[in-house]
């Protein structure tokens, strides 16, 4: 039964592909758009924390600030969260026990820096910022990146944290086997990414998460992998991505829901022929929740969703919101 629903799906996804964007192209960009009119500045991000992160970044972006400082300090909300279990210090372990963390950051230059693998550094965004300003290089890991933030004037902070700890006792009590996959919207997905345009029409974006909980000592994710967790085009938009990092490295998911911008497809569109193809690509679905969420030039955005579930909180002028965003199936 699954798998002809999957043959079905795979037909539907791969029609999907020629389905004509929605709008027309209006420049040689092929952005798109109906309205001139420009809806700045705005932010956008991932699940309910999003609501006290996007608080924090519209301080700097209804200042007239840049759309790179707002998503620093937005997600910064989050990664000081030591209640939430999957971004930041207070996030969940890896197998052996340890706190390793993944995030990236990239403006409206195409300047982009990330840290991954990186333990006991509270701000991991903050780290990818110094990469991204300081260094000649785009990405930092593990041991490496320790040593660069703690060059920095980062503090290390231990880890895990007592209650992490404990459920990490816990869980391993009742989880013999080697490994185990998430399980949907109650586990593990919870990143927060980050998409701002600011009062001048920039757009920037970051992305912060422990990663996987209980994944394998070593593993990276997608959040800090341009192109896959986030990425930004400043002529076309932005977008990021949550849920399993390995689906979404495969098809390079931000990255494809922009150029799917760039074609002439909405936000929502975008990101719902990105899911497409993860579907496409993958026979077992189980366990496999991924939800992308995007942005463009003119502050239109959009996310879609594997399962249901995924949800984004939304902050623009006399706004805030959160929305729980469209999906392919029920979970
Ligand atoms: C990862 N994509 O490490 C991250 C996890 C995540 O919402 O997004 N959770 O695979």
């Amino acid at each position: 039964m699954k798998r002809r629903f999957f043959l079905k799906f795979g037909l539907s996804a791969s029609a999907l592909s020629f389905i004509k964007p929605s709008k027309a192209i209006d420049n040689l960009h092929g952005f798109t758009s109906n309205s001139d009119s420009i809806v700045k500045p705005i932010v956008i991000s991932t699940w309910e924390h999003g609501m006290a992160a996007n608080e924090n970044a519209w301080d700097i972006l209804s200042a007239n600030g840049s759309s790179l400082d707002a998503v620093e300090i937005g997600v910064k909300t989050t990664e000081a969260d030591m209640t939430n279990r999957s971004v930041g210090i207070g996030g969940r372990p890896d197998l052996s026990g340890q706190v390793t963390l993944d995030a990236c950051i990239m403006d409206s230059n195409s300047n982009c820096g990330s840290v991954a693998c990186l333990e006991g550094i509270k701000h991991p965004i903050s780290v990818a910022r110094r990469v991204m300003d300081d260094t000649p290089h785009v990405m930092l890991v593990g041991q490496g990146a320790k040593d660069f933030a703690l060059s920095c004037g980062f503090k290390h902070i231990k880890s895990p944290i007592k209650e992490v700890k404990k459920e990490w006792r816990e869980w391993k009590r009742g989880n013999k086997e080697k490994f185990k996959k998430p399980i949907i919207n109650s586990e593990n997905h919870d990143t927060i990414g980050m998409l701002a345009l600011d009062a001048n029409g920039n757009l920037s974006g970051a992305c912060t998460t422990s990663g996987w909980g209980y994944k394998l000592p070593g593993r990276v994710g997608d959040s800090p992998i341009i192109g896959a967790g986030l990425f930004v085009d400043n002529e076309i938009g932005a977008a990021c991505a949550t849920g399993l990092g390995e689906a979404v490295i495969r098809i390079s998911g931000s990255h494809t829901v922009v150029e799917l911008m760039r074609q002439g497809y909405s936000p929502q569109e975008a990101c719902k022929e990105t899911v497409s193809r993860i579907i496409s690509k993958h026979k077992n679905l189980d366990g496999l929740q991924v939800g992308f969420l995007a942005l463009d030039k003119k502050g239109n955005y959009g996310a879609y969703s594997v399962f249901n579930g995924f949800n984004f909180a939304l902050k623009k002028v006399n706004k805030s919101s959160l929305i729980d965003a469209e999906y392919n199936r029920r979970w």
